[in-house]
C-alpha cells in the first residue's frame, strides 16, 4: 500500500435514489467486520495489528454494537471494566492470554503489570486511554433502554465515577482539575503531531528498536506508521513509569512526557454530564456530576483554549506552554454542551478553515492534523490522515451545539468514505484511500451510528 494516486471519492449525495442500498450495503459490511472481530468476551480492533482488547476502541465498538448485538455491546465494557484496577485506572489494553507470545508490540511481558499494586489478575497494559466509555455506555441505554440496560448502568456506574476519580485525583499534575497523560498512547492520537515538541524532550534512540521486534510494520507499509525513534521513545516512557510500578504519586519528578491534552480533557468533561444522566437512572444523585462537568469545562477552556489562534491545543506541563501544532484534537472540546458560545464560535471558525474543510457539502474528509501545514503527511497515521472516530466526535459536537448542516456535511463524508475504500482503519484526506487495517472495528461501529440517524 502506498499514497495512492489521487484519483478523489466521488460521494454520493443525500436523497440520491440510490442512498438505501448504500446504507444496506454499508450496515452488513459493519456487520460482518464486528462479527469476525468478536473475540469470546471482547471485539480486538484489528486482527492482525490490534490482537487484544483495546479501552477507547471498546467504547466506541460498543457504541455500534448496542444498534445491532445490544448484549455484546454491554458484554464488550464488562469485560473491558473487569480489568479495571484498583485505584480506578481503566488499562488501555487488556491482553488475551490465549495469544501466543509476540503476537504484539510491546506485550503483556513488556508492560509486566503483575508486578503492579491493585492490577487485575489478568495482563494489562499500565497506562490509559481517553475515558469515552461513561458517554458510550449513556448513548448504548438511550438507543435501547431495557431492563437489562439498567442493569447493565448499575453495574458500570460506581466503576464509570472511579475511573473519573482516578483521572482527576492521581492525574491532576497540573493542579487545575485536568488529568494529565503520562505517554502519547494515552491520547489515542499516538504520533500526533501535537506530541512533537513534548516528545522531543524525551531522551532516546532509534537504534533502541533493534533489540525489540515491532509487529505493525509487518502488516502495514512503514510509511503509514510511526518512525523507530517514536517508538525508542514510546519504550523509554513506559519503562520509567513501569520502573515505578506505575504509581502516580510524584509523576512531575519522573515522567518524562506530562500533557493535558484538550480531547482526553473534553471526554472528562463529556463523561461527567453522562454520569449525570447515568445516576437519575440507577438512583443516585446527579448534582455532583454536574458541579463536576462545569468545573472541567472551566479548566479546559482556562487552561488549554489558545484566544490568539481560536482552538483548543495541549499544554505541555514540562515547560507550561501550549504546544504549536493546530490537529484535530482542539476542535473535540465541542462534545461539550456546555463550552461557552465565544469556545464553540472559534471552533467552528477553526474547523470550517482550509485547514479541516468542514462544511455542509465537503469534497475530501476531515483530516487529523493541518492540512496547511508544511509537514502534512497524508499517509502516516495520526499525522493527516482521516479516521471515523475523530469525526464521529466532532459530529456529535455538531449536533449537540446545533449544527445539522455541516453534521449532515460531515455524516456524508464518513458514509461516503466508507462506501468508496471499505471499514479501513484510516483514511487518505485527499483520495479517501483506505489504509492500515482493512477490517478495523470501530471505523465498522461508529459507521452503525452514523448510518442509524439517517
Ligand atoms: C493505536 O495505538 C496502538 C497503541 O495503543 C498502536 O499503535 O499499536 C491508536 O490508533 C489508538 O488510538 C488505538 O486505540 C489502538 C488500537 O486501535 O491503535
Amino acid at each position: 500500500m502506498n499514497g495512492g494516486t489521487p484519483t478523489g471519492p466521488t460521494p454520493l449525495r443525500v436523497g440520491d435514489p440510490s442512498d438505501a442500498e448504500r446504507a444496506a450495503t454499508l450496515r452488513r459490511l459493519a456487520l460482518t467486520t464486528l462479527d469476525a472481530n468478536w473475540e469470546h468476551d471482547h471485539t480486538v480492533p484489528s486482527r492482525t495489528l490490534y490482537p487484544h482488547q483495546w479501552s477507547w476502541d471498546s467504547a466506541f465498538i460498543a457504541v455500534g454494537l448496542a444498534h445491532v448485538r445490544p448484549d455484546r455491546a454491554w458484554r464488550e465494557l464488562r469485560t473491558l471494566f473487569a480489568a479495571q484496577w484498583a485505584d480506578g485506572r481503566v488499562p488501555h489494553i487488556v491482553f488475551n492470554p490465549a495469544l501466543r507470545v509476540g503476537s504484539y508490540f510491546p506485550g503483556p511481558e513488556f508492560w509486566d503489570s503483575g508486578h503492579a499494586d491493585g492490577a487485575p489478575p489478568v495482563a494489562t497494559s499500565g497506562i490509559v486511554q481517553p475515558p469515552v466509555h461513561a458517554s458510550a455506555a449513556w448513548l448504548m441505554h438511550r438507543r435501547a433502554p431495557s431492563a437489562a440496560s439498567v442493569q447493565a448502568l448499575r453495574w458500570l456506574y460506581p466503576r464509570l465515577v472511579a475511573q473519573q476519580r482516578y483521572l482527576t485525583g492521581r492525574r491532576d499534575v497540573g493542579g487545575a482539575g485536568l488529568a494529565c497523560i503520562v505517554h502519547p498512547w494515552e491520547s489515542g492520537l499516538d504520533n500526533s503531531p501535537a506530541w512533537d515538541d513534548p516528545m522531543a524532550a524525551v531522551p532516546a534512540d532509534a537504534a533502541v528498536m533493534r533489540a525489540y521486534r515491532r509487529h505493525d510494520t509487518a502488516h502495514v507499509d512503514a510509511a503509514h506508521r510511526p518512525t523507530d525513534l517514536d517508538y525508542a521513545r514510546y519504550v523509554a516512557i513506559v519503562a520509567a513509569y513501569r520502573a515505578g510500578r506505575y504509581r502516580d504519586e510524584g509523576l512531575a519528578g519522573r515522567q518524562p512526557f506530562l500533557v493535558e491534552c484538550p480531547l482526553v480533557n473534553a471526554a472528562l468533561g463529556a463523561a461527567e454530564h453522562a454520569l449525570a444522566r447515568i445516576a437519575a437512572v440507577v438512583g443516585a444523585d446527579p448534582g455532583p456530576h454536574r458541579d463536576r462537568a462545569a468545573r472541567i469545562t472551566e479548566a479546559l477552556v482556562a487552561r488549554l483554549y489558545d484566544p490568539v489562534a481560536g482552538t483548543f491545543r495541549p499544554r505541555d506541563l514540562r515547560t507550561d506552554r501550549l504546544v504549536p501544532a493546530r490537529t484535530v484534537l482542539g476542535l473535540i472540546p465541542l462534545i461539550l454542551p456546555d463550552l461557552p458560545a465565544g469556545q464553540v464560535r472559534a471552533v467552528l471558525a477553526e474547523a470550517c478553515s482550509p485547514r479541516f474543510g468542514l462544511a455542509a457539502r465537503m469534497d475530501r474528509p476531515l483530516p487529523s492534523y493541518d492540512r496547511t501545514a508544511p509537514d502534512f503527511e497524508p499517509v502516516r497515521y495520526w499525522r493527516g490522515p482521516s479516521w471515523l472516530n475523530t469525526s464521529w466526535l466532532l459530529w456529535r459536537g455538531l449536533r449537540a451545539h446545533h449544527r445539522p448542516d455541516l453534521a449532515a456535511g460531515l455524516r456524508e463524508s464518513m458514509l461516503a468514505v466508507v462506501a468508496r475504500a471499505g471499514c479501513h482503519e484510516y483514511f487518505h484526506p485527499d483520495t479517501g484511500e483506505g489504509l492500515g487495517s482493512p477490517a478495523f472495528s470501530w471505523t465498522a461501529a461508529l459507521l452503525l451510528d452514523v448510518l442509524a440517524d439517517g
